[in-house]
């Protein structure tokens, strides 16, 4: 199937009260209602040149065909969501964000990628839906109408997923089958694409390819693998383009703080500045591959653009153990790690994933992908965030005490 670009009609005008005073131009100033009807009316006409519509002058100069395309991203307010919003609105796509509703607000990944709606500029909206709700999918997708459908939204959280299997599977494996089934019944001719995990591969020895056996261990690991497999049974069974991306550890500044990483990269922070005095983990002898969000995010962009479906590795093809990103992180702030970090067998998960390493040769050469950021700058780049996030709260908790 492919994706329609749509052409819309970008009007250059201005519009001149009788008096002399210019009340909108170019696409901005539409609060008013009577405003937006006159231009409505003028723009049907769709010819360049000087209307008199009831007591507005309107001056077409211009109409341009822009195409625009729209995607709709689930999972926009986590990690990888915010990097691929910024991404596509880079590009000039409308991008339509599903949120669920909660107690506190939960868009701060988002928020400087966020306008007002009033403001007929603002490329990113956001609705309400929920990937347990199949009636909440299927309204948006009409109201949306996307070209290209990103599936980010999980329980992404492996040792999480031992205490909520249940709802892991609930909305990471079969919230992904409600929006392939919401998609396939509207008919809206979409690009889709599932986020699946290296994860997937579980006990299957390094380096893992396309190729590579699956042998989950968590629900989070089996969750995900049915949702690839849904995604992969509806590009064969409905034709539609479907794609998986299957990503190693997805790091950045903005990942969730209770990964390994964040957690790493913030405790360390908040250790040099006397805010914490240990950090307990658990194995830290698992080996992961470790690769930044915008790399990966390129690559999400690079699937969805081919022409035929299909399912990529993404990944560095560099593993480290938990161990070695502790030695890194609180070398940063020239700290001995040993020194803080205690195990606690409270985070040993009931089955591990003992070794990730991506073997992403596919994606180098059908996409032309490589990843730029490396191990230590990754590292370095997470520290430095962490470190200026908490000397401006510890500043800010001085200044109100
Ligand atoms: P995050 O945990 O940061 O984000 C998960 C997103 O899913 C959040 O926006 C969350 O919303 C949303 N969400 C959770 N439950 C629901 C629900 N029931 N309905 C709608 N939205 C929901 O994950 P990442 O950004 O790091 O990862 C993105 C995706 O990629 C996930 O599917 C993850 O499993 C997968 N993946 C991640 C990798 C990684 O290492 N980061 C590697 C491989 C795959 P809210 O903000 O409200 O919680
Ligand atoms: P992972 O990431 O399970 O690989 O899943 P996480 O950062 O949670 O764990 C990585 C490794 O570190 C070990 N570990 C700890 N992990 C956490 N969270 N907290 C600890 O205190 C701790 N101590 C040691 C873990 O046992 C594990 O071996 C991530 C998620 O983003 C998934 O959504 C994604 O699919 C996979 O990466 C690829």
């Amino acid at each position: 199937m492919g994706v329609p670009r749509e052409n819309t009609a970008l009007y250059v005008f201005a519009v001149w009260l009788p008096c002399g005073v210019r009340v909108a131009e170019g696409g901005h100033g539409f609060n008013e209602r009577d405003t937006v009807l006159l231009f409505v009316r003028v723009c049907l006409l769709r010819i360049p040149g000087e209307v008199h519509v009831e007591n507005c002058i309107i001056i077409l100069h211009d109409v341009k065909e822009v195409s625009v395309k729209r995607a709709l991203v689930t999972g926009i307010t986590g990690q990888v969501g915010s990097y691929l919003a910024e991404s596509l609105l880079a590009d000039g796509y409308g991008v339509h964000g599903i949120v669920r509703r909660g107690s506190t607000i939960n868009t701060s990944r988002i928020d400087h990628l966020y306008r007002d709606p009033h403001d007929v500029e603002a490329r990113l909206r956001l609705h309400f839906a929920d990937l347990s709700d199949a009636s909440s999918l299927g309204r948006v997708l009409q109201e949306v109408r996307p070209h290209e459908v990103y599936n980010l939204a999980a329980q992404s959280h492996v040792r999480v997923s031992f205490d909520v299997p249940e709802y892991t599977a609930e909305v990471t494996g079969l919230g992904t089958l409600r929006l392939l089934e919401a998609v396939r019944a509207s008919g809206i001719p979409c690009r889709f694409y599932q986020a699946s995990s290296t994860e997937m591969f579980g006990s299957s020895p390094p380096p893992q390819s396309e190729e590579t056996p699956f042998r989950p261990r968590s629900p989070y690991a089996i969750a995900k693998l049915a949702a690839h497999y849904f995604t992969i049974n509806y590009r064969e069974a409905y034709e539609m383009h479907a794609s998986c991306g299957i990503l190693g550890n997805t790091e950045s500044p903005r990942r969730g703080e209770t990964f390994v990483t964040r957690k790493i990269t913030r405790a360390a922070a908040r250790i040099k500045l006397g805010r914490q005095e240990k950090l307990h983990l658990g194995n830290l002898d698992a080996e992961r591959d470790w690769g930044h969000a915008r790399d990966y995010v390129r690559a999400i962009r690079l699937i969805v653009a081919q022409e035929v479906p299909g399912d990529y590795v993404v990944a560095t093809g560099v593993s480290r153990t938990v161990r070695e990103f502790c030695e890194a992180a609180f070398s940063y702030h020239d700290l001995d790690w040993r020194k803080y970090v205690e195990v606690d067998p409270r985070y040993f998960r009931p089955t591990e994933v003992d070794a990730l390493r991506g073997d992403a040769s596919k994606a180098r050469r059908v996409l032309g992908w490589a990843p730029t950021v490396t191990f230590p700058q990754l590292v370095e780049e997470m520290s430095r965030a962490d470190y200026e996030a908490e000397r401006e709260g510890l500043t800010r908790d001085k200044n109100s005490s």
